[in-house]
This record gives structure tokens, C-alpha cells and sequence, in this order.
């Protein structure tokens, strides 16, 4: 990039002015079909541009954050672009019944869950991404990384042992890239996350990010509805009554609630 200013994302199209050979600079960033990223109050960070499909890698081992789920799809469905989740580590067998048995609730609501193993088998990935730019984003350790070596043998991307005392990756993975499988299906591998920032996403939009909320929204008593306990809130009797699972209505809410100031905006 010319200047300070930064802003290219992995997977951005931009026009270049070659200088000397096989060098640079970028002239322009083209527009973009979707930009994913994450904030928090002070900052923004990249994750990809362009893209047609988070794949939201989780493993048993180490054990994965359902909040973060959540928030991924969350921020697929702001950008409106396909989620797909994958449950790798599929051989690691009893660990793995465990944490497909949470995730069925994700099944449920529509989204692909697929269950593989990036050291075993990934075939059943492949029909999925055919005809997407896909970003696999994910914790530290959940395998991203291998399965990028197990799809695209040619890209050796670096790995590394989980730390098993601390029951988290080891970060391995730096920089996003992307890699073509075929020209019109290509997969970009992003350094694994902790948190997931939706700063970015204004409080009354919020809801939307969960697809089974969609019909109960502008039913509450309160036209101004948080769905954080007022009086007639048509989520909370909803979720009372198990037509929407409570578990996501708890997730919801602590993500409202992470938004702090942005939501009494
Ligand atoms: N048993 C088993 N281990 C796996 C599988 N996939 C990945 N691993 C192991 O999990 C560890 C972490 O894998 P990585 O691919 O580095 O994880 P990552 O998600 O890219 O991690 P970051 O780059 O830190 O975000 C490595 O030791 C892998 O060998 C799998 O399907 N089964
Ligand atoms: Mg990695
Ligand atoms: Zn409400």
C-alpha cells in the first residue's frame, strides 16, 4: 500500500502500478461484496473481503467456545454471506460425540454441519466449496491450518501441537492467504481468534444476526425492545415456551450486553 493507510483485506481485488520487477504498490482496493471483521471500542481488524462463505472450523480438543460460534454467525448473517460450521478432529471419536451434540442445535436452525477430520478425511468438504470464496476462521488449535494442507497439499502451511496444559492453539498461523483450489473455488486460512468484536454492528441489528429470531422481531411490546427482559418482549415468552432454543437467547444477550455504550446509542 501506498502511504500509511492500510485497509487491504485478504481476498480484496485491487489495481496495482508495477515499479520495479515482480514489486508494486497498490493503486485502488475495488469494491467489495462482503468485508468481514472484527472490533472491539478502540479498534478494527481484517479478517477477508470478497468472500461467499464463513466456514466456522470448531474441535473437541481443544475444547471451542460456543459463544464464538454464535458471534461468527452473527457476523455471516450481517454480511449475508453462507455459514457452514465444521467439527474437525472427527477421529477423535468420544470427545467428538460431545461437541456434535452441541452443535446440533446449529443444525437445526439451517446451518451445514459438517463432521470430518483434517488428518483422516476432508472429501466431504469439497462439494461445499465448489463456486465459493470461503475464509476459515476459528480458535487457535482447531486445525484451520491442517485442513488447508489436507485440501490443497501445495500449500504446506505451518502447524503446530496444542498445548495441552492450557487446552488452547499455539497461534501458528500469522497472516491470512488464500489459495485456489479451482479458478472459481478458493479458500483463504486466517490466524485463529479469541474473541470476536461485533462492535461494528449496531445494537437494534443485532437481532437479525440470529435467523430464528427473525419472525418474533417487531412483535414485542416495545417497539425499542432490547430483548433483555422488558415487559412483553415477544423473544422472551418465545424462548419460554421453546419455540426458540434459550441457549441462543442467552448468547444473544451477552453479546448485546459486550456492546455496552454502542448500545445506548
Ligand atoms: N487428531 C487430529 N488432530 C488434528 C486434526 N486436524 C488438526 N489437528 C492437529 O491440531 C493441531 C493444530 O492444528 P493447526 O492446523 O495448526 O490449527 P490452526 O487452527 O491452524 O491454529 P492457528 O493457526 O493457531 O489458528 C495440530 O497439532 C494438528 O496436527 C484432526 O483432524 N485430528
Ligand atoms: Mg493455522
Ligand atoms: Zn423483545
Amino acid at each position: 500500500m501506498r502511504g500509511k493507510k492500510g485497509g487491504a483485506a485478504c481476498g480484496d481485488r485491487v489495481l496495482i502500478q508495477p515499479t520495479t520487477t515482480g514489486q508494486g504498490v497498490i493503486e485502488s482496493i475495488l469494491p467489495r461484496s462482503s468485508l468481514l471483521y472484527r472490533s472491539d471500542a478502540y479498534r478494527e481488524k481484517l479478517i477477508a473481503a470478497n468472500v461467499t462463505q464463513i466456514i466456522i472450523v470448531v474441535a473437541a480438543v481443544p475444547s471451542f467456545s460456543e459463544e464464538l460460534v454464535n458471534r461468527c454467525l452473527a457476523a455471516a448473517e450481517s454480511q449475508r454471506i453462507k455459514a457452514l460450521i465444521v467439527l474437525n478432529k472427527s477421529d477423535l471419536a468420544e470427545p467428538t460425540r460431545v461437541a456434535a451434540s452441541t452443535l446440533l442445535l446449529y443444525r437445526e436452525l439451517g446451518y451445514p454441519l459438517l463432521q470430518i477430520s483434517a488428518k483422516t478425511d476432508v472429501a466431504s468438504m469439497l462439494p461445499h466449496l465448489q463456486g465459493h470464496l470461503s475464509v476459515l476462521v476459528g480458535q487457535s488449535g482447531m486445525g484451520k491450518s491442517t485442513l488447508i494442507n489436507a485440501l490443497i497439499p501445495e500449500a504446506e502451511r505451518a502447524t503446530a501441537e496444542i498445548s495441552v496444559a492450557l487446552d488452547t492453539g499455539r497461534h501458528t498461523t500469522t497472516h491470512a492467504r488464500l489459495y485456489e483450489i479451482d479458478p472459481d473455488t478458493r479458500l483463504i486460512d486466517s490466524p485463529g481468534m479469541q474473541e470476536f468484536g461485533l462492535h461494528h454492528i449496531d445494537g437494534a441489528d443485532l437481532a437479525w444476526g440470529f435467523v430464528e429470531f427473525h419472525p418474533y422481531l417487531g412483535q414485542c411490546r416495545f417497539s425499542n425492545c432490547h430483548h433483555t427482559g422488558e415487559p412483553g418482549c415477544a423473544l422472551d415468552s418465545a424462548s419460554k415456551t421453546g419455540e426458540i432454543n434459550p441457549r441462543r437467547l442467552v448468547f444473544y444477550r451477552k453479546l448485546i450486553s459486550s456492546l455496552g455504550a454502542a448500545l445506548r446509542k
